[in-house]
């Protein structure tokens, strides 16, 4: 029986990948931080919670990662923990600098000490090619493995620390050390602070009558979006592989997040129709003649990252992935899910 170590566990992809991990009968050990309430996040309600070994530990503390490998002795270790909500790491940009950079060394640390010849996979992210976009060339058809970085946030730099480490330790040691650089995933699982979710999640409320409107940032951003569920897929695979490498996983698609919005509006029964511009731009409900979008500059970040666009032809060749979920078919789960969630708590 495989044994793998998941930092993370309690997040969106930490939960799905659990999951697989225990459907292919893996012995999953989970890395969960302390609170002062126990929370097990993704995993409460979940049959996947009752089959995990829980190790109590925090990713930025060396101590606990050597004791984490110590107990969990894994083949296998995928480090998704992080500070990843981007527009909280210009608030905290040194929490995020140590979590979700410098920490993934004091897993590798434990590993080389410890245990070298597990497979380890780094949760990498589009977040790194970030504003790059204006220095591709003409006929861009979405970044590669070898497309130059330009982190735009504290989380984006944090993440290439990370990203270069893990090629580093590949380098230095002969470790079998991978990077997936994911573009966005999102799912039913996905955090309400994420755009795509505070999207679902309002177009539900306001459908329910709980809410009348949601106010949201720059609606021109565009973003690769597939589902979780395919991504942590990609991640399994990996590390399947005879050869350590790095693979851009992506759907190969941008959409704005003004479309995101349209399709979650109709996806719960609304039809959008937009008036004015810039920061007096609003979202109207056509049939009732309600605004349900505003715009609060409060949601603009200091940098944008404006186009993200992925070829994940690499992963498609080698290791055999394809991603299921389409964009619409991603939107109206988590819009019927939120519509679920919403009229259970309402009544
Ligand atoms: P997520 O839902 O925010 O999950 C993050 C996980 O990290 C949570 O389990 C969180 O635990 C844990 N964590 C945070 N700080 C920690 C610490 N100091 N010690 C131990 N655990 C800690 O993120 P996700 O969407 O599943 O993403 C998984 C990974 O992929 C992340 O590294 C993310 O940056 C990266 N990534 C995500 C995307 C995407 O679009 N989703 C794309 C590219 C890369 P709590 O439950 O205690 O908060
Ligand atoms: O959903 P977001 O917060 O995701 P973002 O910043 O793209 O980061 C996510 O994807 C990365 C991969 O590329 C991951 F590495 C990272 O961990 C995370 O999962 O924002 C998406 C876009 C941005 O351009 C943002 O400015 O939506 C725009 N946006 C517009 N209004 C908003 C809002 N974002 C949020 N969170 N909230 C808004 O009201």
């Amino acid at each position: 029986m495989k044994r793998a170590l998941i930092t993370g566990v309690t997040g969106q992809d930490g939960s799905y990948l659990a999951e697989l991990l225990l459907s292919e009968g893996y012995e999953v050990y989970g890395l969960v931080r302390r609170k002062s309430k126990l929370d097990f996040g993704n995993l409460e309600g979940t049959e996947a919670l009752g089959k995990i070994h829980i190790i109590f530990g925090d990713i930025t503390d060396m101590a606990a990662m050597l004791n984490a490998v110590k107990i969990s002795q894994p083949d296998e270790v995928y480090n998704l923990a992080a500070q990843s909500f981007v527009a909280q790491s210009f608030r905290e940009p040194v929490a995020s600098a140590n979590i979700t950079g410098v920490a993934a060394v004091n897993i590798l640390e434990a590993l080389r000490t410890l245990k070298p010849d597990a497979k380890y996979y780094q949760a990498s992210t589009s977040e790194m090619f970030g504003g790059c976009i204006d220095e591709q060339p003409v006929g861009f058809d979405g970044y590669i493995e070898d497309s130059p970085f330009h982190p735009r946030s504290p989380y984006g730099a944090a993440k290439l620390y990370a990203h270069w480490m893990t090629k580093n330790y590949r380098e230095s040691y002969g470790m079998f050390a991978c990077s997936g650089i994911l573009f966005n995933h999102e799912s039913e699982r996905r955090g309400h602070e994420f755009v795509t979710r505070k999207i679902t999640s309002a177009a539900a409320k306001i459908k329910l009558g709980i809410i009348d409107c949601v106010e949201l940032g720059n609606l021109d951003a565009k973003r690769d979006w597939g589902h979780s569920k395919d991504y942590v897929r990609a991640m399994y695979l990996m590390l399947k592989q005879q050869k350590p490498d790095d693979y851009v996983i992506a759907s190969h698609e941008t959409h704005t997040v003004r479309e995101f919005a349209e399709l979650s509006f109709k996806a719960a029964g609304m039809n959008i129709a937009w008036q004015g511009s810039g920061t007096d731009e609003i979202g109207i409900d056509t049939d009732s003649g309600k605004t349900v979008i505003r715009i609060n500059p409060e949601f603009y970040r200091p940098a944008e990252v404006d186009l993200l666009l992925g070829d994940p032809s690499k992963a498609e060749k080698i290791l055999g992935w394809k991603r299921e979920i389409s964009f619409n078919q991603m939107i109206n789960n988590m819009v019927e899910n939120d519509l679920r969630i919403v009229s259970s708590e309402s009544r």
